[in-house]
């Protein structure tokens, strides 16, 4: 059989779930075929031959696979541990992500301190979302987690909440990157409560049926699927709602290159290289970068009437 893509084959160890998922899945044609093939017979007194499985491939809605598991966790975008991506894995291996706790807090009318379990004991989902680093990479991700929105109405955002900004932790022993000076540390990002609000704004506790690896952001990281990834930030301590729009870490560093927004829009580049296409790991070639990463249908309402190359 030919065409069975190595996600298929790679992660299937890992990937008996421990959690039930609820995902879209893909037939191959061959696996059609063989399914076809093994059609009852015309005659009966047959014994028939047994059927084999056939391969099921997981898809995101667009019908693409899923990135191999050996690359969605083996190049990463941590500069806490490395600005190399093919390292961050290693340099990550010791980090100590329990016990750990999540500040919840500003403007709301409970403020909470979530325990790891506490976390985990949100009920979750498997989410097969596309990551589109501004780098111009991209990935099909098999993320596991909840909607933040159930977490913000825990701690119920008081009418004067216009924000959330959201800060990972600060530990430069154990965060080496962090000894770096170019960065205002710790890692800060921000949304808009509406855009935290939106259903598809995830906190992702897990990765391809695993917990999440410490490299892609253990124990907790938010995926914003429509937004460039520097936005979906790693290792998160603290959520704050508050009244004046956060300065994330990569505004503070190059502001007229990183905006609050960083939308996915391949009609608004990047002052030093452009954003029409992208290069989907594991593909050859380049593929085209979608309005807001395929997700407009979802999102597009979000942002009706704002200059989205002033709104970068
Ligand atoms: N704290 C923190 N979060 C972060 C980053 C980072 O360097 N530090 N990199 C971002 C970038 S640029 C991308 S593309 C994604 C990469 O996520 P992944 O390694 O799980 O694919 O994480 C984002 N979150
Ligand atoms: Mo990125």
């Amino acid at each position: 059989m030919t065409n069975i893509p190595s996600s298929e084959i790679t992660p299937e160890h890992l990937y008996r779930q421990r959690r039930s998922f609820i995902t879209r899945m893909a037939l191959t044609p061959a696996a059609l075929a063989a399914v076809a093939c093994a059609a009852p017979q015309a005659t009966t007194n047959v014994t028939p031959s047994p059927v084999t499985t056939p391969a099921v491939i997981k898809t995101d809605e667009l019908g693409d696979p899923l990135t191999d598991y050996a690359a969605v966790t083996g190049y990463n975008n941590f500069y806490e541990f490395t600005t190399t991506k093919e390292r961050v894995a290693e340099m990550a291996a010791n980090f100590t992500a329990s016990p750990w706790n999540v500040v919840v807090d500003g403007l709301v009318n409970k403020p909470t301190t979530f325990g790891l379990e506490d976390l985990l004991a949100f009920e979750s989902e498997e989410r097969i979302y596309r990551l589109r680093c501004v780098e111009g990479w991209s990935m099909v991700i098999p993320w596991y987690g909840f909607s933040l929105n159930r977490l913000l109405a825990q701690v119920e955002p008081t009418s004067a909440a216009k924000y959330v900004r959201f800060e990972t932790l600060y530990d430069p022993e154990q965060m080496p990157g962090q000894k770096e000076p170019w960065y205002t540390w710790p890692y800060a990002e921000g949304l808009r409560l509406d855009e935290a609000m939106h259903d598809l704004t995830l906190m992702v506790t897990g990765v391809y049926g695993n917990p999440l690896p410490n490299q892609n952001g253990a124990p907790l990281r938010l995926a914003v699927p429509w937004k460039y990834g520097f936005k979906s930030i790693k290792s998160i301590v603290r959520i704050s709602l508050v009244d004046e729009q956060p300065t994330s870490l990569w505004m503070a560093a190059a502001p007229d290159e990183y905006g609050f927004y960083a939308n996915v829009n391949p009609r608004v580049n990047h002052p030093r290289w452009s954003q029409a296409d992208e290069r989907r790991i594991g593909e050859f070639g380049r593929r085209e970068t979608l309005m807001f990463n395929g997700y407009a249908e979802q999102v597009a309402s979000l942002y009706t009437g704002m200059d989205l190359r002033k709104f970068y």
